[in-house]
C-alpha cells in the first residue's frame, strides 16, 4: 500500500521488523525443537512487543543438513515444525493483530534431497537436468570454486552416477539451482506465488545476489579474484544477470502483490545496491548489507573478532555511508545481528553484567534513530548473549563443525579456532529463547536440540516484564518514540564529531522537528560537548539513565549512555 497523499512513504518503510530463529523459539510438544504451535502460544507477546513484521526464517520441508536452508520441497511445512494447517493459523493470528509475515526464500539452491535434484542427479538426459549445475567429467577437472561449508571447501562435487560434477557454494547438500533456466526460473515463480496467494506479505531473499552466474565457469587465479572484485566470495555474485533475473521476477510476481521484499546482500557495494532497490528499475524494496558485519575481524584469519574491539570511527564511516546512499533514491535496511552472526549485545556493546543492560538499550536506540528499517533479532529485546561454547560437541551449525573438520584435517590451530568461535559462532545467537527462569528457560519441556544460555535465570522475559527499568520495557518504549515522530524514520541524517572514537552522535531532520541522537559506545565515561541548540533539558525523549549530569557546555556521559533530544523550537 501507498500512502496516497505521499508518493515515498510506503508501509516497509516504516516497519520495525523482528526477525524470529523457529528452531529456538517455543517449543510446544516437547521435543526439544521450535515449532509452530510454539509460536502461536506466543502470539500475544509479539503484538506486545510493538513491532508490525515477523520475518520467520525457513520453515519448508528439509532435511536440516543448514538448518532449513536446505529446502526439500518449497510448498510444505518441515516436520518438526508442524503442519501447513499450523501454518495457516500462524498466518491468521498474525494478521488479526495487525502483524504481518514474511517468509525466507531461499533460491540459490536447494537441498540435495528436493525431487528436482533426486531427478537431475538420475541421468545427463533427464528433463530436470539443467535445473543444477553440472560440469562433466570428461571436460576435466572444473575451475576451482570456493564453498563456504565444505570440508575441503569445494564447491564442485562429483556424483558417481553421471560421471559429473554439480556445484554447491555451501554445503554438499545444498546443490546451486541454475537460474540461466527459464524453465527453472517459472517454477520459482510459481511458487513464490503459491505463498503470497496464501497471503504472505513479503520475502526476505537467502543469498540471492549468488543466483546468477558465469555457467561457463572461467579459471581464475587467486590473484585475479583478488584483483577484479576485492574479495574471493565476490566472484560468484552480482553477475549483471541477477538484475534481469530481479527484474523477470518483478514483472511476473513482485509487481502483484503489496508485499515487502529485502535481498541478503554478502558482498553488496552501494553501486550494486542501488541497482536491486531503486524504485525506477523494478527489482526489490530493499537489501541489507554486510559492510557493518564486516568490522573488527582480525585479516586472513577465519572469523576471529579483534581482542581490542572494533574501531568506532570505522563504524560510523560505514554506516553514514550506507545512511548517505539513500537519501535520493532507494531505501535501506538496519541490523547489528541475525542468525548468522554473534549476539548484537555481544559484539557491539558489552555484555558483562555491569554493562549489558545499558549498552544492549544504546544499541537498541541506535536501530530505531536511524534513516532505515530497523531489523531486529529475537532475544535482542532481552539482551540475550553468546554462549561461547567450549567444545565442539556442543555445536550444531554445520559451518563451525564442518571449519573445524577443515582445521583439523589441514592441521591447523583447532584451540585457536574454538576460542574465535565464541565471539563470532553462529550458534551463538540460535540458542533458545528465554522466556523465564524455570528449566530450559522455559523454551522446552524436553531436552533443548542445543544448549540454554545458563544466563537464563537472570536473562529472561518473565523477569524483565516485571522490571520498568529492564531492556525489554526499554525496546517497547523506543518503538512508541520512533512511531510518534516521522523525522526519525524520514529525516535527513547529519553525523556530528565523526573523528570522535567513543561518542557516535547525529541528527535527525524533518521539517521543524530536529533531533539530536547522542551515543557513547564505550565503557568509559566521556564529556561531550552538544550543539548550542540543544540545550539538554526538559526535551530529552530517551534516556537509558536515570539522569544526565551537565557541566558548562558539556554533558558527561555514563559508560554506553544513550539520550535522543529534541531540539528546543527555533
Ligand atoms: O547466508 C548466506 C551468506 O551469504 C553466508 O555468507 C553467510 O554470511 C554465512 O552464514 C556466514 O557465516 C544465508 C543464510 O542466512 C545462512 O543461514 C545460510 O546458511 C546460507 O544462506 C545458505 O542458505
Ligand atoms: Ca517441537
Amino acid at each position: 500500500m501507498k500512502y496516497e497523499n505521499d508518493p515515498g512513504r510506503y508501509w516497509w518503510k516504516e516497519a520495525i521488523v523482528y526477525q524470529l530463529y523457529p528452531r529456538s523459539f517455543k517449543d510446544s510438544n516437547g521435543d526439544g525443537i521450535g515449532d509452530l504451535q510454539g509460536i502461536i502460544s506466543k502470539l500475544d507477546y509479539l503484538q506486545n512487543l510493538g513491532i508490525d513484521v515477523v520475518w520467520i526464517n525457513p520453515i519448508y520441508a528439509s532435511p536440516n543438513d543448514d538448518n532449513g536452508y536446505d529446502i526439500s520441497d518449497y510448498r510444505n511445512i518441515m516436520k518438526e515444525f508442524g503442519t501447513m494447517s499450523d501454518f495457516n493459523e500462524l498466518l491468521d493470528g498474525l494478521h488479526k493483530r495487525n502483524l504481518k509475515l514474511v517468509m525466507d526464500l531461499v533460491v540459490n539452491h536447494t537441498s540435495d534431497e528436493h525431487e528436482w535434484f533426486k531427478q537431475s542427479r538420475s541421468s545427463r538426459d533427464n528433463p530436470y537436468r539443467n535445473y543444477y549445475h553440472w560440469w562433466p567429467a570428461e571436460k576435466g577437472k572444473p575451475p576451482h570454486r570456493e564453498s563456504f561449508f565444505d570440508e575441503n571447501g569445494r564447491a564442485w562435487q562429483y556424483d558417481r552416477k553421471t560421471k559429473s560434477y554439480y556445484l554447491h557454494i555451501f554445503s554438499v547438500k545444498q546443490p546451486d539451482l541454475n537460474w540461466e533456466n527459464p524453465k527453472m526460473r517459472k517454477e520459482i515463480y510459481e511458487m513464490m506465488k503459491f505463498w503470497f496467494d496464501k497471503g504472505i506479505d513479503g520475502f526476505r531473499m537467502d543469498a540471492i545476489t549468488y543466483i546468477a552466474k558465469d555457467d561457463s565457469f572461467p579459471a581464475f587465479t587467486e590473484d585475479e579474484i583478488r584483483k577484479q572484485y576485492g574479495e574471493w566470495s565476490g566472484y560468484y555474485a552480482s553477475h549483471p544477470w541477477l538484475h534481469k533475473y530481479l527484474n523477470e521476477m518483478n514483472r511476473q510476481v513482485l509487481s502483484k502483490y503489496d508485499i515487502m521484499t529485502v535481498a541478503e546482500g554478502p558482498g553488496v557495494s552501494v553501486e550494486e545496491a542501488h541497482k536491486i532497490v531503486d524504485p525506477s528499475r523494478h527489482e526489490l524494496n530493499m537489501l541489507y548489507h554486510f559492510e557493518g558485519m564486516g568490522i573488527g575481524y582480525v585479516p586472513g584469519e577465519f572469523k576471529r573478532v579483534d581482542p581490542n574491539g572494533y574501531d568506532l570511527v570505522k563504524f560510523k564511516e560505514v554506516y553514514t555511508k550506507w545512511s548517505d546512499a539513500f537519501v535520493t533514491k532507494g531505501w535501506g535496511t538496519i541490523y547489528l545481528g541475525n542468525h548468522d552472526q554473534p549476539r548484537m549485545v555481544s559484539r557491539w556493546g558489552n555484555d558483562s553484567p555491569e554493562f549489558k543492560s545499558p549498552s544492549a538499550k544504546m544499541l537498541i536506540t541506535f536501530l530505531f534513530t536511524m534513516h532505515a528499517t530497523p531489523f531486529f533479532y529475537n532475544g535482542d529485546e532481552i539482551g540475550m548473549s553468546n554462549i561461547r561454547f567450549d567444545k565442539i560437541s556442543d555445536y550444531r551449525d554445520i559451518e563451525s563443525r564442518n571449519m573445524y573438520q577443515h582445521i583439523k584435517k589441514n592441521k591447523g590451530n583447532v584451540k585457536r579456532f574454538l576460542e574465535n568461535q565464541k565471539e563470532s559462532a553462529r550458534d551463538n545467537s540460535r540458542t533458545p529463547f528465554q522466556w523465564n527462569g524455570s528449566e530450559h528457560a522455559g523454551f522446552t519441556c524436553g531436552a533443548p536440540w542445543i544448549k540454554v544460555n545458563p544466563n537464563y535465570p537472570e536473562c529472561n522475559v518473565e523477569a524483565q516484564e516485571k522490571d520498568t527499568d529492564s531492556i525489554l520495557n526499554y525496546f517497547r518504549k523506543m518503538i512508541k518514540v520512533r512511531r510518534t515522530h516521522t523525522a526519525l524514520v524520514y529525516g535527513s541524517y547529519h553525523l556530528l564529531d565523526k573523528e570522535h572514537k567513543q561518542v557516535y552522535a547525529y541528527v535527525r531532520t524533518l521539517g521543524d522537528e530536529k533531533f539530536l541522537v547522542v551515543l557513547n559506545f564505550s565503557r568509559e565515561r566521556v564529556a561531550y560537548k552538544t550543539p548550542p541548540n540543544f540545550l539538554l533539558g526538559e526535551n530529552i525523549l530517551i534516556n537509558n539513565y536515570r539522569g544526565l549530569t551537565k557541566y558548562e557546555d558539556k554533558i558527561q556521559l555514563q559508560p554506553y549512555q544513550a539520550i535522543v533530544a529534541k531540539a528546543a523550537a527555533g
